[in-house]
This record gives C-alpha cells, structure tokens and sequence, in this order.
C-alpha cells in the first residue's frame, strides 16, 4: 500500500505573556480547516502550534504580577491549550519554548551554522531601539524612536552581542524569491518582502546580555538567544530537531521536515520570510515550501491586539453560544463567521452583532433549516427512509462543478470562495424545495421520493463540502441523516452524488442550529467577556438584573454555602431612581441614573421588557455598588439592581422597600 502523503503545518507560537483573543486565536482556527480539509484528501497532517514563552515581555509581565516567569507562562500555556481544545483544535505537536528539548534543538542548531557557515555569526556592539511589546528591533539607531506596531516609544539597548550576517544573504534571498515565487503568498505580500529586501539587508543580534530569561547560548552562557532565534526554531524543535541520534535530526524531524506551510499574520512576515530562509541557508538546512501571511482581525477599525486593549474573546462567544442554543454550535458559529466574512489574506472588521447575524441567517435559516426541512419531511411521508428517486437523476453537472470549485477554493486557501460556493447549493437546493413542493398533496410517492433524493443528497453533499469550517453541525447532520462514521473520514476529494443509499434510516431530525436572540447573546457575551478582564469577583449574586444575572453565573441551588465574611463583600445599598432611559437598539436594557446618597450612578438593567422608563422615577431599589464597573452596549454600568426573576419566562421584579428609606443607606 502506498504510504499517504504527509502535510507538515505550522502556526506561529504564541506569546505567553497574555491570554489569547479573537484576532490571535484567527490563524490557530484556520490551520484547523486547512488541517481538516488536507485530511481529508487523504494526507497525513502533521499540525504545529505551542507557546513563546522567553523575552523580555515575558519577564516584565511576570515581575508586574510578582511571579516567576516560569509560572507564569506555565499558567498562560495552559489557557492556550483549554481554549484550543474549546475550539476543537485539532493539533498534533505543542510546542513550549521553555522546554529542554527546544533548548537543545536551539543550541544544536546554531552549532550546526558555526561548523556550517562559521562567518555567518560574530560578535560586535549594538546600539538600537527595540520594542519591549511587539518584541521588534524598531531601529538600529540609538535615536529615539516608537514602534511602528504598537506607536509605543522603543527602548535604548546597548550591549555586545552575537550577530547574524543577514547583510550576506540579500543576493540568495532575491533568488529565493525569484526562483519560487510561490514561497511568500499572497504575491502582494511576496512583493513587499522582495522590496525590504532590494532596500538593502543589515547584520541582525541574535543574542542578548541584558535579558536572563531566555536559552543560554552555547559555551558563553552570558549571552541568552534573541527570542525571534529562539522561537522560529520552535517549527523544527516541535517535530524532533536536536534530538535524533545523530545529534540532529530525529527520524520524525526527517520526515517531515522541510514544514509545506508556515501560516502567519502579517505583521510578522519579514522574520519568517527574510530571517528565517537565512537562518536555515547559513545551517544549511532545507527551508519551509511556503510562507503564507494573512490580514488583521479590526475591532472599530483598529488592529485586534492586547497592547491596545481593543480585544474581543473567543471563549464568550463560543460559550454563550451553546449556553442560549443548548447545543454545542458556539465554535461553528465562530469559525463560519471568520472563515465567511473575512477575504483571506486581507484585513477583515470583527463584530459580535455581525456573527450573531450570520449565525442566524446562515446557519440557522440557512443549513440548519435545510437540513430540518428535508429531515422532518422523509420522517413524515417516507417512515424515516430515505427512499429510491422515483426516476433516475442526473444529479446534473451543477454539483460536479460545485465540488470542484470547493476543492480548488480550499486548495488555495480562498476560504470565503469555498464557503460562498457551498451556501450557494444550500440556497438552491431549498429553491428547488419550495418549487417542486413535496408536501404538495398532488404528488405521487414516487415523485415524492424523487424530490426528497435529490434534496437528501444535497444535504450529505453539504456536510462533507462544509465539514472543515463547522465540523461540529455537520457531523450531526451527518448521522441525522443514517450516515455512518465520522465525517472526518470521508474522502473529499472523492465525493460522489450516488453515495447516498437508497433504503437509508434516518436518525431523529432535531435543529443543529437553533436562533439566537442577538440581544440576549450580546447582554451574554458583553458579561462573560467582563468577567474575564475583571476576574477578582468575589462572589456571584443570584438574581439581579445586571449583566452577571444574565450570565448564568448565579450559583445553582444547592452549591456550596457562603460565609458571612464572603457576603459582607457585597455592598449592597438603597438607591432611588432619578431617570432611566432606552438604549437604542437593545429591546432589554435600560439606562438607569440611581441617586445612591453620596453619588448618582449610572447602571445597565436589563428590565426594559417589564418597566417603562418612566415609570421607574422616584422608586426606590437595591443597588449592588461595589460591583467591578462593565461595558455593555458601549456604555459603562457602575453596579447592578437586585432583582426577582419571575416565573418561567423569568421576568424581572425589582426588590423596593415598603417604608421610608434615605437613598445610600446600607442594605445588610
Ligand atoms: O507573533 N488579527 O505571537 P503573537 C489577526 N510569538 N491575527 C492576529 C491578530 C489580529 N488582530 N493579533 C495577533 C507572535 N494575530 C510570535 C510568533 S513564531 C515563530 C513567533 C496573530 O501571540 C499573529 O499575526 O503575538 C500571529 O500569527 C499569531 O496571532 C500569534 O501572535
């Protein structure tokens, strides 16, 4: 039997200083479909990602929290894995570059360039600007200067090092691009590398003196290792590198190395595309196939990026999702909205209204009512079985150049195009329902049936075609529809119309996708993503009105008693509302000014759907003011209103007091 094919893939290691957030998270999700789909056309993928965690970043955020480094990133590396494991990653080798391993494959590697290409590497001053941030050489210069990342001011470093002469490699570089123009891609990014690179290349440090955290260099170890030296290596080190007999290579390292595609963001292009090719030519290593930077995830137009602070995170989305459908569809919505809405390659605006929107009319109405339409109807009039056409289909060229247009699209990473092409047979194959009406009394079993094959195929002709970018739904679709096996398994490159067996057994249709109340999901998310940058909430309190009563956080009965200690962390006071108003384009909440005796604080209550505004002036309720403020709607909410969530429906009620009461005073 021939042996399959093996796809090595990469994802850049991500720092370890912070935690990931939807712009990050982005080339990770990728990967996965490009994993995924390479799979299944029969490759045997070899997947890359792990945590970047020396530098100087690194030290400065651990010495800020009063730890070690090494706790700290061994805390961060873990946040990574949960989520990636949350977003049904589907890795193979994690890296950390703080492990023995990758130090070894560090040292070995530039052992290999001294014996290889010994004038490669030297030792000499250096004076420059660099940016403790984005971990960037701003300037060789030691005039001020900012980042042209972050716009931060970079510091002034001046130390001894070791240098690499990247000076030497411009003329095999130029080459390089010449000879595989496919190495960097998209070409227009391949032509601004080619540009950098005309413009003349310097002598890059590769050590540093001034920074302990970091791999010491090989018999001087003063020096620890430049951190871009350091994690580049990672692509080698994860798969083997330094470890193998030969003092090298391990049998893995050999098999799979040179990597076919190192997927990267592109802000950190020219150390993969110029750094990395001289660093391999100088060990004289073979260099990866193919470099390939994708754009920015924009929040209001701006980089995603936590020097910033303009981040959105992928885990409230993911779980808010499932928490309001009750199903597990949080990381299909996710990665279909990512995958749909952004161009490859290009900068692409991340909104949460926008993905509850297409969730909603993509998913829900779109697949997820298709499949329910055609389910619930071979249910009702076939007995549950998918019956024999009553005339022999030509399926029609229409799906054969559909497929191959899918297969070509994600073979050229043009995700948006394949994700088009696939809705669009969804569109059609439900244009075709509505024409040719099944449920018709008119119909004969045998045109019935005819209709309900076609329709049925369409259906399992979609999962396999989608399976990539929402492994999840589709999957369940699949076994709804009396398929066997795993998806994950199916040839797509091999899909064939007449795979669908007359006489199948259908599963039990129930909606893979249900809707979602966008204003409910945002109120969710908006809560969710407030408790990840304010986690130091003492407790929860049951049953307010505020975003955490909405959040689900509310203890379930039964749970573990609090101590009087614990509760007296709850400020709780008398307020008296002096005017509260809508907020446009939120059915639930309402903007509430409440007099809390020393101050008037504006809250966010999400009781608009049982209280006029107006109605709310001059009464009395409970303030919890101790609570870390929360951004809703764009609008800061300084505390929460207590109150009842009633019946079923779990209307609000607001706690009020009978008697007279001064606003501010303490409620215990
Ligand atoms: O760069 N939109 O790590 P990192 C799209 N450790 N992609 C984004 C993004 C955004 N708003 N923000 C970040 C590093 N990314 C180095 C890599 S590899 C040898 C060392 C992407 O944690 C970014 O482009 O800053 C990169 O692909 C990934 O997230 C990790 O970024």
């Amino acid at each position: 039997m021939d042996q399959p094919k093996k796809f090595y893939l990469t994802t850049p290691i991500y720092y370890a200083n912070s935690r990931p957030h939807v712009g990050s998270a982005y080339t990770t999700i990728v990967c996965d479909v490009i994993a995924r789909y390479k799979r299944m056309c029969g490759y045997e993928v070899a997947y890359l990602t792990g945590t970047d965690e020396h530098g100087v970043n690194i030290e400065r955020a651990a010495e800020k929290l009063g730890i070690p480094p090494a706790e700290l990133v061994d805390r961060n590396q873990k946040i990574f894995r949960e989520l990636w494991k949350l977003l049904g990653i589907q890795y193979t080798h994690f890296v950390r570059t703080t492990s023995t391993e990758h130090a070894r494959a560090v040292q070995t590697l530039i052992r290999r360039t001294l014996k290889r290409t010994p004038q490669a590497i030297y030792k000499a001053k250096y004076e420059g600007r660099y940016c403790i941030y984005d971990n960037l050489y701003v300037s060789d210069s030691p005039e001020p200067a900012d980042c042209q990342i972050c716009g931060r001011p970079a510091e002034l470093i001046s130390e001894e090092n070791y240098f690499f002469r990247l000076s030497a490699y411009q003329d095999k570089l130029l080459a390089l691009y010449r000879d595989r123009p496919e190495f960097v891609q998209p070409d227009f990014r391949l032509n601004e590398v080619k540009s950098f690179v005309e413009a003349g290349l310097k002598d890059v440090s590769i050590s540093r003196k001034s920074i302990k955290w970091g791999i010491p260099w090989p018999d001087d170890p003063e020096h620890v290792f430049y951190v871009w030296y350091d994690a580049l290596t990672s692509y080698m080190s994860g798969i083997g590198y330094g470890q193998g007999p030969d003092g090298d290579a391990s049998p893995e390292f050999k098999s799979l190395w040179p990597a076919d595609l190192h997927m990267i963001g592109k802000e950190i292009i020219r150390f993969h595309a110029v750094y990395w090719p001289a660093f391999l030519m100088a060990a004289e290593l073979p260099l990866p196939e193919k470099i390939f930077a994708h754009g920015w995830l924009l929040f209001e137009q701006e980089k995603m990026s936590k020097s910033k602070g303009n981040i959105a995170y992928p885990e409230p989305i993911v779980k808010a999702f499932d928490e309001l459908t009750g199903a597990k569809v949080g990381n299909d919505a996710l990665r279909y909205y990512l995958l749909r809405e952004v161009i490859f390659g290009q900068d692409g605006n991340f909104s949460r209204e926008a993905l509850i929107t297409r969730y909603n009319a993509d998913l829900a109405n779109g697949l997820g009512n298709l499949a329910s339409r055609v389910l619930t109807m071979i249910e009702k009039y076939q007995d549950g079985i998918i019956a024999a056409p009553g005339k022999v289909i030509d399926f029609g060229p229409g799906f054969t150049e559909t497929h191959q247009k899918v297969l070509k699209s994600y073979g050229r990473l043009e995700f948006s195009s394949a994700v088009g092409e696939i809705w669009a047979t969804i569109a059609s194959t439900d244009f075709y329902l509505t024409n040719t009406k099944p449920w018709d009394d008119s119909q004969t079993a045998s045109e019935r049936a005819t209709i309900l094959y076609r329709s049925a195929a369409a259906v399992r002709f979609i999962c396999v075609l989608a399976y990539p970018v929402i492994p999840d739904a589709t999957q369940k679709v699949w076994e709804q529809l009396g398929q066997h096996g795993k998806l994950a398994d199916v040839r797509i490159d091999q899909l064939k119309w007449g795979d669908l067996q007359p006489g199948t057994k259908i599963g039990k249709p129930s909606a893979v996708f249900p809707r979602i109340d966008k204003e409910e999901a945002m109120e969710r998310i908006e809560a969710m993503e407030n408790e990840i940058r304010n986690p130091a909430t003492p407790i929860t309190v049951p049953a307010g009105t505020g975003s955490a009563a909405t959040a689900g956080t509310a203890p379930a009965a039964g749970t573990a008693k609090i101590t009087i200690e614990d509760f007296a962390k709850v400020e709780l006071r008398v307020g008296v509302v002096k005017s509260a108003e809508r907020i446009p384009n939120a059915d639930k909440l309402l903007k509430v000014m409440v007099d809390i005796g020393d101050e008037v604080r504006q809250v966010l209550a999400g009781i608009a759907t049982a209280y006029a505004p107006e109605d709310l002036v001059g009464r009395k309720v409970v303030v919890v003011t101790n609570l870390a403020p929360r951004k809703m709607r764009g609008l800061e909410s300084n505390g929460m209103l207590l109150a009842a969530s009633a019946g079923a429906e779990g209307k609000p009620v607001l706690c009020t007091f009978a008697e007279e009461i001064a606003p501010g005073s303490k409620v215990k």
